[in-house]
């Protein structure tokens, strides 16, 4: 019932990742992580080919922190059918543990299906009743309420009333956290613009490992055949917004933590037709490649 061809409602992805942890139950396990505003149920599927599930270096993925940003939950959950469905690419579940939540933000993305398709935060109860939502990707605890965020519940940068005050970032982060010592690599998927970002981007800084984190995110995108990407620091190459999840990765001491703008550059920006999943997604797939050897050479 899955198909990339078109963009799925949230059920039907849900749907998808129920149907592989009944198919594949060696490989696959659904995870519930909590809770949205509107009380949908936040997933996380693992796959690992692990007798032991939860030993192996693991790589972290999320998409749909973004509402609108529709090709993300699209091409994360093309991730999955091709690391669980297809044979030949085992290779990258060896000695590698995989973490992939494809709508961290599944209230706003419903939204976006039934009310406004270009909706971007969360859904929660705001001080202002006709201005509801919070920008997830300003709400991370890392410098959070720093350049590139808003005090007003009416803007799409709304930080929110904390660090962590909505319950999909402080659900997701928990989650991360209590795995942090297996995460080695933090991939989180946005668009549009095709950037490869680094840390960080609450200002131009870099970490003391930037050339490293360089080095492999360079290696990542000249796997990329359709699509060019432009690889840097965040705040240097985008703009500069405090409270991000690729900055918070990276301060908990996930040492790759890439934030992945996808397709397009702008001819079609949120809306990108359903007939570039498929494109977006395998161009992309081969990084993953790149990024599970690192992983498991480190180990
Ligand atoms: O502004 C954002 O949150 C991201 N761009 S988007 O168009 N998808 O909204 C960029 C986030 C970059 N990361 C950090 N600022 N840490
Ligand atoms: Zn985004």
């Amino acid at each position: 019932n899955m198909t990339w061809t078109n963009y799925h409602r949230l059920s039907n992805i849900y749907g998808y990742m129920s149907y592989l942890t009944t198919t594949y139950p060696n490989l696959v396990t659904l995870i519930n992580i909590g809770i949205s505003y509107e009380k949908r149920p936040l997933y996380v599927l693992r796959i690992s080919n692990s007798s032991s599930p939860g030993t192996n270096p693991a790589i972290w993925i999320d998409g749909g922190i973004h509402a609108r940003e529709w090709i993300s939950p699209a091409t994360v959950s093309y991730f999955i059918q091709q690391l669980v469905e297809v044979p030949a690419n085992a290779k990258l579940l060896q000695n590698v543990d995989w973490y992939i939540m494809p709508v961290m933000n599944p209230d706003g993305y419903e939204y976006t299906f039934v009310k406004d398709r270009l909706w971007r935060k969360t859904r929660s109860l705001t001080s202002n009743p006709s201005c509801p939502g919070v920008d997830p990707n300003r709400n991370f605890g890392y410098k959070w309420g720093g350049l590139g965020t808003s005090t007003d519940p009416c803007s799409a940068v709304f930080k929110g009333t904390k660090a962590f005050s909505e319950p999909e970032t402080i659900a997701t982060s928990n989650y991360i956290l209590g795995k942090s010592s297996q995460i080695k690599l933090y991939l989180t998927f946005h668009s549009y613009g095709q950037y490869a970002l680094i840390p960080y981007g609450y200002d131009v800084v870099y970490p003391p490992d930037y050339n490293d984190m360089l080095a492999l995110a360079n290696k990542a995108v000249s796997k990329f055949t359709k699509y060019k990407f432009s690889v840097g620091s965040t705040a240097a190459l985008l703009y500069a917004a405090a409270g991000g999840s690729g900055d918070w990765a990276k301060s908990i001491g996930i040492k790759y933590s890439y934030t992945f703008e996808l397709a397009d550059t702008g001819a079609n920006g949120f809306t990108l037709p359903a007939s570039q999943i498929l494109p977006v997604g395998q161009d992309f797939f081969p990084a993953l490649d790149v990024f599970a050897t690192q992983v498991s050479a480190a180990t």
